[in-house]
């Protein structure tokens, strides 16, 4: 019999996708078999650009060599190798409203990557505020949808792994100030961090 076949990931520790990424690789029990490789999606000589042409981390490279990118289908794969349908049934309707708000969820993170970028490669005097207002707006209204009907707490599915990432994501960045205008949301994601332990292996212990 082969060996189970290995994966390296290319991400930084803190990417907030890419925490959501090794997040689901643990839930479904393959965390030994992804090895993390640091990337710096800014240095054109790094080989992520050759191994992801959108030059976005994570990527996950096989062992023959071939990639897979972006998070969604990488998480799709792992749950695939694992054998499972923990994270998003593999068919039937409740797959869709799943989906669709595990993007709503990844959204959150995608406005607040923006506004992070806004600051890192624009020089002070180019910064726009309409732009970072603009992206602020999309990562409220998610807040705002998810607090008025937040995951249940004790399930570990690809809305609750990528949420947790996002709101972690925003404590660490505070591209928003979130908590007092979304309780329901700080609770959940209190609980959901005691109830799932690959929270804390992946960012730490919660609130620290
Ligand atoms: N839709 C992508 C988003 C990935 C993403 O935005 N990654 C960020 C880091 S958290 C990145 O690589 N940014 C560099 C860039 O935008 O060029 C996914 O889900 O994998």
């Amino acid at each position: 019999m082969s060996a189970p076949e290995r994966f390296i990931l290319r991400t930084t520790l803190t990417s907030p996708v890419g925490r959501k990424v090794r997040m689901a690789a643990e839930v479904v029990g393959l965390g030994d078999r992804v090895t993390v490789e640091p990337t710096d999606v800014a240095d054109p000589q790094d080989t992520l650009r050759q191994q992801n042409p959108i030059g976005k981390m994570p990527c996950l490279v096989r062992a023959d060599g071939s990639s897979l990118f972006d998070s969604s289908v990488i998480i799709e794969f792992l749950q695939f190798v694992a054998g499972t349908e923990r994270l998003l049934p593999v068919s039937g309707e409740e797959r869709f409203a799943l989906q669709t708000r595990s993007r709503m969820a990844d959204a959150i993170t995608d406005a607040a990557a923006l506004v992070v970028y806004e600051a890192k490669w624009h020089e002070a005097a180019h910064v726009s505020e309409p732009w970072l207002d603009y992206q602020r707006g999309k990562i409220l209204r998610c807040l705002t949808a998810f607090e008025a009907a937040p995951p249940d707490p004790r399930v570990s599915d690809v809305v609750s792994i990528g949420l947790a990432c996002s709101l972690e994501f925003l404590d660490r960045r505070t591209q928003v100030n979130w908590r007092e205008s979304h309780p329901r949301l700080a609770t959940w994601l209190a609980q959901f961090a005691r109830h799932e332990p690959a929270y804390e292996r992946i960012h730490g212990p919660y609130g620290a």
